[in-house]
């Protein structure tokens, strides 16, 4: 019998082919080009996902294609086998837009309890098209073309240079925001915590606050390691947008490419046909946006009934904290925001605004530009504009909060007597440079002949490390803690130390894990391959083809895989630093596992992959801190009867220590 495994890589394989099915074998009538109309009724079963037109884009941010996505996945998830679901997607194969297809089925593998035990393989594979620019994939075909028979496999390089020139500042972050593996965390993220899907996990809200944010903190790390500014919100949408953006890559096999922001192109009123939406335009973001400043200043959310919801985080689960509302309100869900109709569809809208500003009435008939898919919408610069807007009105809300009280901070029965990084036996200097990772781009596009080709993608890397803790128990039983590490640059562009205030979004989580601390002194060590952002796990499908026994994987401790295939790339865990050594800050604080757990439901497996940015699947998240403590709110003004204003002010309580560590970047090939 044909294993599941194999099944789950056949479907997800080529996703442009066209169908094999015969017409008479499944009787469907497709009526090419259907739109989302408003007015007229679906004309046959599965009609929202059909009426995605294939080789278009497909975008989440968009209502209608997320109604399209919910029909697609309901009829996926109804299935109660592999081979059942193999029959309908082999039914569907061909009818429904590609990306849809592939969402939809990623959705549904992730989420069925009896496919838990079914990799997935890197998006990169599936959609090698969103990763590497036209001529790249046309010089594979044409490699391929003229290849002899005795040469078994085409190899092809992308990178470090990406799609802009140093004429243009903004291109010294492009090997960070055109990284595959930052892109296909996103694009993993936005699956697992889906919008409108009818998916409501623990903390929904509050993550896609904190994920986001932190991409932020990272950003700005990389960005002050090649000598620019930290990111500026957009926030004036009545004024063009200054960086443009030129993807150079293809929606679809017939060489459909995404729309291109030519620099200072102006947000205008969105009337495209597609998709169903009414016309939009800045002025209904402006109004969303008051509403919503509005909420946080007067301290409540008024709901579909017109009761006023209190915002605060101070709250005893399951009541949801104010963090979390919010962040289902400004993403939005419309089944989660406390009040869709009022509040609106701030940041998805913002989404599609971008996107369609090259082109905001269809007149030139191109293509919404990558800011509208979350595979790509992180390798444009105005997305990090976009998200420190709306990572803006988090922070709004978050300094409403009361500080964190002394108590709260600190945990007096541990000491932390020093941290340390150590790489290739060097004490706090750490090392990046370059590395590659091979994808097979023949998983994803048709080449011919049928044989390899191969895709050679440069990104960022760094020579593992390990922390090295040093920890006392005063107390004279065991303790159970959590360790949280931060890493944040020493200094700002001016080259100045920053006060708490300044370097408080700047705080990049790096580890968070729990250890039990035996009386006296501990001395900890842990592996920077072991992070609980990160994700070992990005398999392509030789990686998955080679398991010997795929049957085996239903073993408990890979039940989770796939969720746990989410995280954020490890070759991306450190900033690139710079060639003459850059200054950071590590941050290590010890707290109170007991105050700090969550009581999971019978029968959740721990998973330790990636669950500070992505959670656990059906499961609680597994830290009953809010999200980025201790520095989602204000200082205390006064600890231990002194002023707070750095940092390392809180190094006064005990279970806190901080060291300073070098990021040098070597420029040169890393290899592990
Ligand atoms: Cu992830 Cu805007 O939420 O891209």
């Amino acid at each position: 019998m044909e294993n599941e495994q194999k099944q789950v890589l056949d479907m997800l394989q080529r996703p442009f082919r066209l169908p094999t099915r015969k017409e008479e074998d499944h009787p469907i009538v497709f009526e090419v080009g259907t739109r989302v109309a408003g007015s007229q009724p679906p004309p046959q079963p599965l009609a929202l996902a059909r009426s995605i037109p294939r080789g278009t884009v497909f975008s989440i941010f968009v209502k209608s294609h997320r109604l399209a996505a919910k029909e697609l996945c309901d009829y996926f998830m109804e299935t109660s086998s592999v081979t059942e679901l193999k029959q309908r997607v082999d039914e569907m194969q061909g009818l429904v837009n590609e990306s849809l297809f592939i969402f939809a089925l990623s959705f549904v593998i992730i989420r069925k309890p009896e496919m838990r035990h079914l990799r997935l393989p890197s998006i990169v594979e599936i959609f090698p098209s969103m990763f590497v620019p036209v001529t790249t994939v046309s010089e594979m075909e044409h490699e391929a073309k003229k290849s002899t028979p005795d040469q078994e496999i085409i190899v092809t390089e992308y990178g470090p240079e990406f799609s802009s020139t140093h004429l243009k500042p903004e291109h010294r972050v492009a090997y960070w925001r055109e990284d595959f593996g930052i892109n296909s965390h996103h694009w993993h993220w936005h699956l697992v915590y889906p919008v409108d899907l009818g998916v409501s996990r623990d903390r929904k809200g509050e993550l896609f606050f904190y994920m986001h944010q932190q991409m932020l903190a990272r950003y700005d790390m990389d960005r002050l390691s090649v000598g620019l500014n930290r990111v500026q919100k957009l926030s004036n949408w009545r004024i063009p947008i200054p960086d443009g953006y030129f993807p150079k890559l293809t929606i679809n096999n017939s060489g459909q490419t995404w729309g291109s922001r030519q620099d200072n192109t102006l947000m205008q009123e969105y009337r495209r046909e597609e998709f169903g939406l009414q016309p939009f335009d800045v002025s209904d973001l402006e109004l969303w946006h008051r509403r919503i400043m509005d909420a946080i200043h007067q301290g409540y959310l008024i709901n579909r009934d017109g009761n006023l919801i209190k915002l605060t985080d101070k709250v005893k689960p399951p009541e949801k904290r104010g963090i979390d509302l919010l962040g289902d309100t400004v993403e939005a869900d419309s089944s989660l925001s406390l009040n869709y109709p009022f509040y609106g569809d701030l940041h998805n809208m913002g989404h599609v605004l971008i996107a369609a500003a090259h082109d905001p009435d269809n007149a030139h008939q191109e293509n919404l530009g990558v800011m509208s898919e979350t595979a790509t919408a992180m390798r444009d610069p105005v997305f990090y504009r976009w998200h420190k807007y709306i990572d803006d009105i988090f922070q709004e809300y978050k300094l409403t909060q009361p500080p964190y009280t002394a108590e709260e901070l600190s945990l007096s029965s541990v000491e932390v007597v020093s941290v340390a990084v150590e790489s290739q036996s060097q004490k706090n200097q750490l090392i990046t440079g370059w590395s590659t990772r091979d994808f097979e781009a023949s998983r994803g596009l048709d080449f011919k002949p049928d044989k390899p080709v191969i895709m050679r993608l440069t990104h960022l890397n760094h020579h593992p490390f390990v922390y090295n803790i040093e920890v006392i128990n005063s107390g004279s039983l065991p303790k159970e803690v959590t360790v949280r590490i931060f890493m944040a640059p020493k200094l700002n562009e001016r080259g100045a130390e920053m006060n708490f205030m300044e370097q408080r979004l700047l705080w990049a989580e790096m580890d968070r894990f729990t250890h039990n601390l035996k009386p006296g002194p501990n001395h900890i060590l842990r592996s920077s391959t072991s992070s609980s952002i990160t994700n070992l796990n990005d398999f392509t499908f030789r990686d998955l083809e080679k398991q010997p026994n795929p049957d085996n994987l239903v073993a408990p401790e890979n039940t989770l895989f796939n969720f746990c295939g989410c995280g954020w790339p490890q070759h991306m865990l450190l900033p690139r630093g710079k060639q003459e050594g850059m200054s950071f800050e590590l941050f290590v604080m010890v707290t109170d596992w007991s105050q700090d757990k969550v009581a999971q439901p019978d029968g959740a497996r721990s998973c330790s992959a990636a669950a500070s940015f992505c959670g656990i699947l059906d499961a609680l998240y597994p830290d009953a801190q809010p999200m980025g403590f201790p520095f989602d709110r204000r200082p205390l003004p006064m600890l231990l009867n002194r002023h707070v204003e750095r940092t390392s002010d809180l190094t006064r309580l005990s279970n806190i220590a901080m060291q300073d560590i070098t990021i040098t970047f070597t420029n040169a090939k890393i290899t592990q």
